[in-house]
């Protein structure tokens, strides 16, 4: 009789991802949950595992939990100023930063980026999927001055020698709390997964120095080879070759950044398009007043409304409008 195996050989991990709503004063619970992300401007709970992001809804609901969830016994805790959890072949690491303890969002960076990859080593996840990254004023100062890029700096810095090839795939938001903290998190794993690229633009660690004097440092997205597959997507916005598409038009850069979505679904080899079973999405959107034409575009692709969590948020270039983030399992 054949041995039965917690995952087939030449699988990864179970990963789960989905949006669960509970009150925010519902503790985390679960041995299998390894991260729970919120979106509000409550506290974060004492728990190690729980991020709250300061980011508002754009209708003044209260957000669901995006609760990660492996298989296996998570262990938790604390080291210094960053939080940890690990079990099931993954490692999630959270870090909030006082960017005025690091003199701006270059140093605070700087300092992020070294202590995850301290975690990473030092837990024994050498391979870092997935990262996220929300500042205070992110379009704030002009040219090379801007936060955002001064972010950016600061964290291909932090990363050292890290190689493009091996770079994870991530989200960099503006939060609208003034003087707020930098929030890093990051998930990383025991086993390698594929980074894609999007064919139809030009790798974001390849950009020209129109913006900025280092390119940023991220894949497009992801493939973690769970079965079915999980894609775990960057920040997509309407961004064609290296340049922003369709400049002050929020439903043409709509209809773009699910063309690009659906390419990098199509690249990763999970289907034809981005449907809506096994996905798990996050909205970005700049002004208020444009989220019901990219809520229209998400549900003629078949979105559902309960997959789609919207968020009031900057996107890193100021003439982007709006940018979607998320994950996708299937084929
Ligand atoms: C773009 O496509 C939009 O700096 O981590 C998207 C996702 C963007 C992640 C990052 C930036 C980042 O260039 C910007």
């Amino acid at each position: 009789m054949a041995v039965v195996q917690a995952f087939p050989s030449g699988c990864a991990p179970t990963l789960k991802v989905g949006y669960e709503t509970a009150p925010a004063s519902v503790p985390v619970s679960g041995h299998d949950v390894l991260a729970v992300i919120g979106f509000g401007s409550h506290a974060a709970g004492a728990d190690p595992r729980e991020v709250v992001v300061p980011l508002d809804t754009l209708d003044g609901s209260v957000a669901p939990r995006e609760v990660w969830r492996v298989e296996g016994e998570v262990s938790h805790g604390r080291d210094g100023d960053m939080a940890w959890s690990e079990g099931g072949g993954y490692l999630f690491l959270s870090m909030r930063v006082d960017e005025s303890r690091h003199d701006g969002p270059e140093g605070a960076a700087d300092y992020a980026y070294r202590r995850l990859l301290e975690g990473v080593r030092r837990h024994d996840y050498p391979h870092l999927l997935r990262a996220w990254n929300y500042l205070a004023a992110i379009n704030e100062g002009d040219g090379d001055a801007e936060r955002y890029r001064r972010f950016s700096i600061g964290r291909t810095r932090g990363m050292g020698a890290w190689p493009a090839e091996r770079l994870p795939a991530a989200t960099a938001i503006g939060h609208l709390v003034k003087d707020g903290d930098l929030f890093v998190y990051a998930l990383a794993a025991r086993r390698s997964a594929h980074p894609v690229e999007n064919p139809r633009q030009v790798s974001a660690y390849r950009y020209p120095r129109q913006y900025g004097p280092v390119p940023p440092s991220f894949a497009r997205a992801m493939r973690v080879d769970t079965q079915p597959p999980t894609l775990l997507i960057s920040g997509t916005a309407s961004v064609v070759g290296h340049a922003t598409a369709h400049v002050g038009d929020a439903a043409a850069q709509s209809a773009e950044t699910l063309r690009n979505l659906d390419t990098l679904v199509q690249t990763a080899g999970l289907g034809d398009r981005l449907r809506g079973r096994g996905a798990c999405l996050k909205a970005y959107v700049r002004h208020r007043e444009d989220a019901p034409v990219l809520r229209a575009v998400l549900d003629s692709a078949g979105l559902l409304p309960e997959q789609v969590v919207f968020l009031q948020g900057d996107i890193c270039r100021s003439e982007l409008l709006l940018e979607i983030d998320g994950s996708f399992s299937g084929a």
